[in-house]
């Protein structure tokens, strides 16, 4: 149950593999920005093994884990920081829940995937795994601060 909070917050969302392999992308950021948030950070990454192990390091002991790096690993992902007010427990209801066979359509995953390990896009749950995240797929440098032109409009 996702309730989205009042606070200016910044999340990590990632186009995996299987997003990008089958043309996606376009479509997936167009999502984000169609809502109204704000997109700091864009790059399209080959992620070393190191780093999808960092990533996912609270799901270490499922079963699926070796599975799940080799997934994330296995071609180049698009890396993402978006900002907004509640983007956090938004941007995860517009993914849907982790099977997509469960998640609403309307959703990226009730409308776009499948199969659980092949879900296409990630979201941090939490504002302090979206800065963790951000922190750990972008070096300084690579995210932007800007201020929106049409900023009254949206806010
Ligand atoms: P979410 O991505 O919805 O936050 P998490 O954090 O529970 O879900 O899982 C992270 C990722 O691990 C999922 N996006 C999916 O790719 C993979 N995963 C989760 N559960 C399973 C599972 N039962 N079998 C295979 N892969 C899984």
């Amino acid at each position: 149950h996702l309730v989205a909070s009042l606070e200016v917050e910044e999340t990590y969302i990632m186009i995996k593999p299987d997003g990008v392999q089958r043309g996606l992308v376009g479509e997936i950021i167009s999502r984000f920005e169609r809502k109204g948030f704000q997109l700091t950070g864009l790059k399209l990454f080959q992620c070393p093994k190191e780093l999808a192990q960092e990533h996912y390091k609270d799901l270490q002991s499922k079963p699926f884990f070796p599975k799940l790096v080799d997934y994330i690993t296995s071609g180049p992902v698009v890396c993402m920081a978006w900002e907004g007010v509640g983007v956090v427990a938004s941007a995860r209801k517009l993914i849907g829940v982790t099977n997509p066979l469960n998640a609403e359509p309307g959703t990226i995953r009730g409308d776009l995937a499948v199969q659980t390990g092949r879900n296409v896009v990630h979201g941090s749950d939490s504002p302090e795994n979206g800065k963790r995240e951000i922190a750990l797929w972008f070096k300084e440098g690579e995210l932007c601060e800007w201020t929106p032109v049409q900023e009254p409009w949206l806010k």
